[in-house]
């Protein structure tokens, strides 16, 4: 099995996250195609790894994901999709009614059977802004919906998601799919800590840069190195805590973390997505029909495309709105 190393990241760096990157220059050439302000928006993603956009995101397409959701978890077995519980991952007709209505589950890429997810994931602001930072149109990759906080220790993406064939083009999404209260256990990141003189490499073992079902460390190791590398670099966690229509958007490598739920009554729901580039999308990730312009959503610029291996063709109901 090959062997991923230090230098996969940063031979497949995006050209902003490179020392040499000139913002000015390329926003002289590409500024005009997009109606924020790219200059302050990049300059931003580069020295703090992530950006918000505020108010951006259409309400009735939040409240259709939401229709979406609640459809799912009654007619799951309707639908070829995997869902998580308590840690495991299985296919969403393998879990109980019950199971799906509990608050701990997650739907996975539920972008292929929901317009109104893969609207979500190509808002205009999210893919416009990632086909810049990628230089290559933004291809969502995956998708996980959240009903509470997640509590998930601090970790970075790129260990996990990997599919892509260029490493470093990695980023996501989080859509709040109502406002967030402090107490329901908000998001937290750690701004500038995905620069890796910040981060460095955790070794998962004889180098490697992934976690693999061979690993000799855990994933609980990683984020006791990377907490001992937000304390070394003296960076202090923040908080998001946003209305619902603003989006949050991470660099792969960006350290965050589901903080504590202060109030356990409280649902904190949300939709995040991960992103590579075209340049970059697993070729097996791609339906053969992705060529004919069907088998994939393709809005503001950016895709989602059909898994291959999907073979029911069933649709949530914001499909056929
Ligand atoms: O929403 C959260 O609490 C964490 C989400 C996350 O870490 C992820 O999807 O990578």
């Amino acid at each position: 099995m090959k062997k991923f190393l230090p230098k996969d990241w940063i031979n497949s760096a995006a050209w902003i996250d490179q020392e040499n990157a000139n913002i000015d220059e390329y926003v002289k050439r590409h500024g005009d195609s997009v109606d924020f302000d790219l200059h302050e928006k990049l300059t931003f993603w580069r020295e703090k790894g992530y950006v918000a956009f505020e108010q951006v995101v259409p309400h009735d397409l939040i409240d259709a994901l939401a229709g979406d959701i609640e459809y799912l978890r009654k007619h799951y077995r309707d639908f070829e999709l995997y869902a998580e519980l308590r840690g495991v991952i299985k296919p969403i007709g393998e879990f109980s009614e019950e199971e799906l209505g509990l608050d701990g589950v997650k739907f996975n890429s539920i972008q292929t059977v929901s317009l109104a997810a893969a609207r979500l994931s190509l808002v205009k602001e999210v893919s416009s802004f990632l086909g810049h930072v990628f230089q290559s149109p933004a291809c969502a990759l995956q998708s996980l919906t959240f009903y509470k906080g997640s509590q998930q220790s601090i970790h970075v993406d790129y260990p996990y998601v990997r599919c892509q064939t260029q490493l470093a083009k990695l980023a996501a999404s989080w859509i709040p799919l109502e406002d967030i209260q402090p107490e329901a256990g908000p998001l937290v990141y750690y701004p500038g800590s995905h620069k890796t003189e910040i981060s460095d490499f955790f070794d998962w073992g004889d180098g490697s840069i992934l976690f693999e079902s061979d690993s000799k460390r855990q994933p609980h190791e990683l984020s006791v190195y990377l907490a001992e590398r937000m304390k070394n670099a003296g960076i202090e966690p923040e908080v998001f805590c946003p209305k619902k229509g603003d989006v949050f958007i991470w660099h792969g490598n960006l350290s965050h973390e589901g903080s504590k739920i202060l109030n356990e009554e409280l649902t904190r729901r949300s939709y995040v997505t991960h992103f590579t580039s075209l340049d970059a999308y697993p070729p097996e990730h791609k339906h053969p029909s992705a060529k004919n312009g069907s088998g994939a959503v393709v809005e503001n610029g950016g895709y989602c495309f059909d898994y291959p291996w999907l073979k029911q063709t069933n649709k949530l109901p914001s499909w056929t709105i």
